[in-house]
């Protein structure tokens, strides 16, 4: 069986140091400010998007800033392994080729005139969090805010598949774009790549599955994928491939560098762990206030916040205790529950006594799984979905 990789304490301990120096940092000192030359234009990031790596362009939102159920599209968290291409809308195809009767070569204003669906999508990074796992794994070193909500508009997936037409033998559908890059590694990649992922057949199909030309109702901006992503919605953010610019359908399962080489865990056949690509997100929660290492008022209501997220089911009920796990109780759910959108939630809390407390919430999804209290070591450095601790002082 697994072995917990940290107690949630030990996270907790280092959450607070490096809370407490984020917290009298003021935000104009964030080399953020700096950034966003690079996307060129419209799209500077915003002076407290949190910079992680400025080549290629992995920008964080301050998790504690949360307040509002749609993320806007300067706040939308970025994850990019190559440099974003330079595209041109009216010069840009679409190519969808491989296993299909009729290869298709579709230009942005052919696009813009298929049906157009619009799905609300939290996309979260698979590595979201890993700054926070003790021993320290490798990949961007995400804090909490790697996630983000959108309202994602374009057309699906299986429209056109359907125009294009599967072959009986088709398995795949491969979506690539127009970033390319060597990785390092290690693993090291087989030369300069793009950056590509698969679906199978049954979610390619399914109408959650976009070709997104729109988000939050503006044109998807350049460092989202303009002129065209696609959004799986439900599955971890690398699924989500921007810039697309081929569909490729294939005969047999693509084992391509994005998903066996990283993005993928150990699933366990009866015990014998087998190497899987990373899809669907785990049941998550966390909390955006209070940060970690806040100082609270003794006495006064103080309101506890943060959102949840799974991927293919929803967010039934969210928990928050005060004191490190003895006790919980219900938090209450902000709006309406919606297909793959994350869920705000929020709870009133009055410390009456001073010192130290751990703050904690923890999710549960629609078949009943809850968000686990361990870490599982199977996970590598991806999917890190278990309760993170929130240590503050009130005083
Ligand atoms: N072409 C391309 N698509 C990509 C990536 C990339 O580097 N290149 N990164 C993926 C990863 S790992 C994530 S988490 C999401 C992030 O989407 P965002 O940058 O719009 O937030 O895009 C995915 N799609
Ligand atoms: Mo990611």
């Amino acid at each position: 069986m697994n072995e917990p990789q940290e107690s949630p304490t030990a996270i907790g301990r280092r959450d607070f140091l490096r809370g407490a120096t984020f917290a009298s940092v003021p935000l104009a000192f964030f080399p953020s400010a700096l950034a966003g030359a690079a996307t060129g234009g419209e799209e500077r990031p915003p002076a407290d998007l949190i910079v992680r790596e400025k080549k290629p362009e992995n920008l964080e939102f301050p998790f504690s800033t949360l307040d509002r159920f749609l993320t806007p599209n300067d706040r939308f968290y970025v994850r990019n392994h190559f440099p974003a291409p330079e595209l041109d809308a009216s010069t840009w195809r679409l190519k969808v080729e491989g296993a299909v009767k009729r290869p298709l070569e579709l230009s942005y204003e052919d696009l813009k005139k298929l049906p157009t669906r619009t799905v609300t999508a939290t996309l979260e990074c698979a590595g979201n969090s890993r700054a926070l796992l003790d021993p320290k794994v490798g990949g961007v070193q995400w804090e909490l805010g790697a996630v983000g909500n959108a309202e994602w508009a374009g057309v699906p997936l299986a429209a056109v598949l359907e125009r294009a037409g599967l072959k009986n033998a088709a398995v795949e559908v491969v979506l690539e774009g127009a970033d390319k890059g060597e990785v390092s590694g290690p693993p090291k990649s087989p030369g300069v790549i793009p950056f590509a992922r698969s679906l199978p057949l049954a979610k390619a199909r399914r109408l959650e599955v976009l070709l997104a030309h729109k988000m939050n109702g503006a044109d998807l901006p350049k460092s989202h994928g303009s002129p065209l992503r696609a959004v799986v919605s439900g599955w971890y953010g690398m699924a989500s491939v921007k810039w697309l610019t081929r569909i490729l359908v294939t005969e047999r399962p693509f084992a391509g560098y994005f998903q066996t080489m990283n993005y993928t865990y150990w699933e366990r056949l009866r015990g014998l762990a087998t190497l899987t690509p990373i899809t669907g997100m785990q049941v998550k929660s966390l909390v955006a206030r209070p940060a970690a290492g806040e100082v609270i008022p003794a006495g006064k209501s103080y309101r506890v916040h943060g959102a949840a997220w799974v991927g293919e089911s929803e967010v039934t009920k969210v928990e928050v205790s005060t004191d490190g796990g003895k006790t919980w109780a219900e938090a209450e759910l902000a709006g309406k529950s919606r297909p793959f959108a994350w869920r705000l939630w929020e709870q009133e809390w009055r410390p009456a006594r001073e010192g130290k407390y751990t703050i904690l919430s923890r999710a549960t999804d629609g078949s009943g799984r809850v968000q686990p209290l361990k870490r599982d070591r199977d996970r590598l450095n991806y999917m890190i979905s278990h309760v993170l601790p929130v240590e503050v002082t009130v005083r």
